[in-house]
């Protein structure tokens, strides 16, 4: 599909924390492959002054626009401050991406595609069919891949790459997930906009690509990202299964046997949508409640 056949306005947000060699290099292959998307780059102050060379960036480019936030406060904060400026302004479709070449923008089209093909949510994903992981150590490669396996069981999601940081949103998708009470960071944010995503009802899809290893500027990721991730998710599976348990007792009570009752799957879904909603409202920032 060509870029003229998009259906609505792109924007893409690249968070950016000392990328200022990979800031000009990302932005021209972004151009190039999707020649009328927008960009937003989320700055968080950064001391080697990639917000500087972004504004100068910026004023050469009218498709190309900068906010500054005060320091550093993670990726996760840096995405949700980008995503209510692309809510405000306007955009129908909004795609995360990182600075440093690891999500190769000739492969936006690709998840741009699935969008316009029906996806609530489109996941540049490692772990289907035809992508994979370029340069990356075996020792990144196994966190990886174990962090995706631990997920999709205790959450129950059927997402090969829940992890994966290259996705893009519908407007309505980020509309219906009550981004206020998102405050994961790092790998745990993106299995959390996932899995909100899932719990919602909204369509889903992976599409592969090929992730590459930063050639430039250093990792932010640390130890604490991988903890956060683990206990958070542990909560979270942890209040599904119970939440399973409890939706099982519920529709079997309030199910009543006679004539004029209503029928089994009506109470089903009364007893699913409530319990869904309680799921949604008791996790905030405590998922396990
Ligand atoms: N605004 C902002 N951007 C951040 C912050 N932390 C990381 N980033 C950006 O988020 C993107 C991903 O960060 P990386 O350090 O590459 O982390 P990663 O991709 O999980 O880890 P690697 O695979 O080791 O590269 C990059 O564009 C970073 O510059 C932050 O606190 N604020
Ligand atoms: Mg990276």
């Amino acid at each position: 599909m060509t870029t003229q056949a998009r259906s609505g306005r792109v924007l893409v947000i690249i968070p950016t924390y000392n990328e200022l060699e990979n800031l000009p290099l990302i932005l021209r292959r972004l151009r190039a492959a999707e020649p009328d998307a927008h960009v937003l780059v989320a700055d968080d102050n950064s001391p080697d002054g990639t917000g500087r060379l972004a504004d100068e960036l910026a004023a050469g480019d009218p498709n190309v626009h900068v906010l500054h936030r005060e320091g550093k406060q993670g990726l996760g904060a840096a995405y949700i401050a980008g995503f209510h400026w692309g809510l405000e302004h306007g955009y129908d479709v909004i795609v995360e991406m990182d600075a440093d070449g690891s999500h190769p923008p000739e492969q936006l089209p690709d998840l741009l595609d699935r969008i316009d093909a029906g996806a609530d949510l489109a996941i540049g994903s490692r772990y289907v069919p035809g992508g994979s992981s370029v340069n990356w150590p075996k020792r990144r490669q196994l966190l990886s891949k174990g962090a995706n396996t631990y997920v999709a069981l205790a959450l129950n999601l059927h997402v090969k790459d829940s992890t994966a940081g290259f996705r893009a949103f519908r407007r309505t998708t980020l509309e219906k997930i009550d981004l206020d009470d998102v405050d994961s960071q790092g790998y745990c944010f993106q299995v959390d906009l996932t899995m909100r995503a899932i719990r919602r009802g909204l369509r889903v899809d992976e599409v592969p690509i090929t992730f590459v290893e930063r050639e430039h500027g250093t990792s932010k990721m640390d130890q604490a990202i991988v903890v956060e991730a683990l206990w958070r998710v542990t909560r979270w599976g942890v209040r599904y299964r119970t939440t399973q348990v409890s939706r099982q007792a519920r529709r079997a009570a309030e199910r009543t046997p006679g004539p004029g009752s209503p029928a089994d799957s009506e109470v089903d879904s009364r007893v699913d949508s409530q319990v869904d909603r309680e799921l949604e409202t008791g996790r905030g920032d405590d998922p396990a409640g």
